[in-house]
């Protein structure tokens, strides 16, 4: 199915599968849900010398509604949690990951780099506004700041997406597959410019990169 954006991340098909996982598992629900609704509109619809009967309740009836969505909603978590844990999970980042810092404010990102060094909090650090420059077959991962209010890192085509809230330091992730730009979007209302809040994840070759850092420093 192509209504997602191209995949460009390493996790980003492990995502895709429980997202389909997902929507098929609440799919066949919903249609089910909506078939009986529709039949029994035509079964028990109002005839000549029919009346309806007063029901009090069903405790089968609710034992048997509460739990049939509760196991498929603790199935549907135990499914998802290797993938939530590789993504989400600091302990299991990959090690060789490079550095960034990347703080979100009202209406911009900024990204520091760790310069010609490569260790950030050094003299050659440096700052871009709204362009985060990759380098392909790398992960990446960096501290989420927000000088402000909550804004929310999203990158559609490599399925990663963090809230960055003030006062706390997020840490995320992720692995260009792909060379190219990609959109990177605040996808958390946070004010009357948050619609202008975007900017682009520019995913280089490793020796176009390493040219690019030593341009800036
Ligand atoms: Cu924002």
């Amino acid at each position: 199915m192509g209504w997602l954006p191209g995949a460009a991340s390493t996790y980003a098909a492990d995502l895709d599968r429980i997202f389909y996982v997902i929507l098929a598992v609440t799919g066949l629900v919903f249609i089910g849900v909506e078939a009986t609704l529709i039949y029994f509109l035509w079964k028990y619809r109002g005839r000549e010398g029919r009346k309806a009967a007063y029901i009090e309740g069903s405790n089968k009836a609710e034992i048997i509604w509460t739990v049939t969505p509760a196991v498929f909603i603790v199935g549907l978590a135990v499914a998802s949690q290797s993938v939530w844990s590789k993504i989400k999970s600091p302990a299991n980042f990959p090690t060789d990951a490079i550095e960034y810092r990347v703080e979100a404010r009202q209406y911009a990102w900024g990204i520091t780099y760790a310069g010609a060094d490569g260790v950030l909090g050094t003299e050659d650090d440096f700052t871009r506004f709204n362009e985060m420059h990759v380098p392909v077959g790398q992960p990446v991962s960096f501290e989420l700041t927000s000088a402000d209010v909550i804004h929310s890192f999203f990158v559609p085509a490599f399925r990663i997406k963090q809230d960055a809230v003030p006062g706390l330091i997020m840490r995320v992730w992720f692995e260009a597959t792909e060379v190219g730009e990609f959109a990177l979007a605040c996808a958390e209302l946070c004010g009357v410019a948050h619609f202008n809040m975007g900017g682009k994840v520019i995913v280089h070759p490793q020796d176009e990169f390493e040219r690019w850092v030593a341009e800036q420093s």
